[in-house]
């Protein structure tokens, strides 16, 4: 059991090839807003990097945006990658992460049998996410001092 305080760390980016921005600067706002150490690395990142960067920063969370339609390829192998560098966080995807609009559910299974903890729609409010964050790690404004995780 380790003792966390408020700051916990996020590292956030676009998975591949993608180059869509602007989500990801508002997630980047809205996080760091909400308290939390956000380590933004933009778009066209690849799985290698959101591991490098996980361990460099000790991630307690990876975030990973994809709105172009390649999400499934794109993370196929991305927790055997973080595993394997040792990242031991929560993974959330979001964005755009089907081809046209399929039924989301099939989409969140699909992304969760691929290791996600959580699989957000593009209509998901910052706040949301947010509050699905603290509640897995465990912090409440008013207990975060005793909120624990267990590794
Ligand atoms: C602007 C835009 C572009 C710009 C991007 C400019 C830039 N530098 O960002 C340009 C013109 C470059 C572009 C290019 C392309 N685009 Co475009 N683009 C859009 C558009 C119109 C808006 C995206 C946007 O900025 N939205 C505003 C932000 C605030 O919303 P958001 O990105 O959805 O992010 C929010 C949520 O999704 C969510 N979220 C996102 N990620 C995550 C992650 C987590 C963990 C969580 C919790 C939440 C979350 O929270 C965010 C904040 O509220 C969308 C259509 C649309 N209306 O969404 C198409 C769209 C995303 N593009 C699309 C496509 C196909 C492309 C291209 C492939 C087109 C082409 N054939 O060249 C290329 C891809 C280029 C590339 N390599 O990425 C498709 C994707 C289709 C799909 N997924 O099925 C869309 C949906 C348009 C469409 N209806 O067809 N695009």
């Amino acid at each position: 059991m380790v003792l966390h305080t408020m700051s916990q760390t996020v590292v956030l980016g676009v998975i591949g090839s993608d180059a869509h921005v602007v989500g990801i600067t508002i997630l980047e706002q809205a996080f760091s807003a909400a308290g939390f150490d956000v380590v933004n690395l933009g778009v066209q990142t690849s799985q290698q990097e959101f591991a490098e960067a996980a361990v460099d920063h000790d991630a307690d969370a990876v975030l990973v945006s994809s709105l172009y339609g390649h999400a499934e390829q794109d993370c196929q192998g991305f927790h055997h990658v973080l595993e394997e560098a040792g990242v031991d966080a929560v993974t959330y995807i979001g964005g755009n992460l089907a081809v046209g609009q399929d039924d989301f559910e099939q989409t969140r299974k699909t992304f969760r049998e691929l290791g996600f903890d959580r699989v957000f729609d593009s209509e998901t409010d910052s706040e949301d996410a947010i509050e699905a964050l603290r509640q897995d790690l465990q912090i409440t404004p008013t207990e975060s001092e005793r909120a624990t995780i267990s590794s």
